[in-house]
């Protein structure tokens, strides 16, 4: 078994994170994704869409997508519970997981292609759609920030995955592209502190 991946993909750091909390060693092939290695033939033959994270199993197959390799691990070695453990518990997991997706990650990565300098020639750069995402990443911040005055985790009292999307995507999104939670939303800031002391944060 390999794992593809590269060191700056928020992506793929999931993948790096779930491992750590799971203590799964697994080899990994860095993929130089700043000079085109995932859009070469090679590549591309292991994974049509040129994406990192990506898994090799030892029969030659390949898994992308990296909440799908989280699951596969997840099935492989259900402890510690990454995914819920009741069935409320796992749709929980599932809501956040989506909102996470769909309402913050997909926002930050528009303001991102739509503000960096690496991204200029590639597309033409709409500042009034940067402006407009920024202010749904705002609001969804707020949103996390209400959710975590009540809990310690995102999905309830247990660290889940929908914690590690969260937390790549916050650290994501103020390196790359420059929006910082505000630091007035103090259950988020707390939130934040703890889960990136976690060990597997360092992934
Ligand atoms: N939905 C995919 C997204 C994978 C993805 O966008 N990976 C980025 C790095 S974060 C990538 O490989 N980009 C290279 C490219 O698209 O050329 C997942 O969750 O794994």
């Amino acid at each position: 078994m390999k794992l593809y991946d590269y060191s700056r993909s928020p992506n793929a750091r999931r993948v790096r994170i779930f491992l750590a909390e799971k203590a799964i060693e697994v080899p990994v092939e860095t993929v130089d994704l700043a000079h085109g290695e995932s859009h070469t033939p090679s590549f591309l033959s292991k994974n049509p869409l040129g994406q990192v994270p990506l898994l090799e199993f030892d029969d030659g197959t390949y898994l992308a997508e990296s909440v799908a390799i989280c699951r596969y691990f997840e099935e492989a070695q259900p402890s510690p519970p990454l995914f819920g453990t009741t069935a409320r518990g796992r749709a929980e997991v599932e809501m956040w997981a989506r909102r996470i997706e769909l309402s913050l990650f997909a926002p930050v990565l528009v303001v991102w292609k739509h503000t960096d300098p690496s991204w200029a020639g590639r597309l033409p750069q709409v500042a009034a759609l940067a402006d407009m995402e920024r202010a749904r990443v705002t609001q969804s911040l707020a949103i996390l920030d209400a959710a975590l005055a009540q809990r310690e985790f995102l999905a309830g009292d247990r660290f889940s995955i929908a914690d590690i999307l969260a937390l790549c995507t916050i650290e994501f999104a103020c390196e790359a592209a420059n929006i910082w939670p505000d630091p007035k939303l103090e259950h988020l800031a707390g939130w934040h502190e703890a889960v990136a002391r976690r060990p597997s944060a360092r992934a």
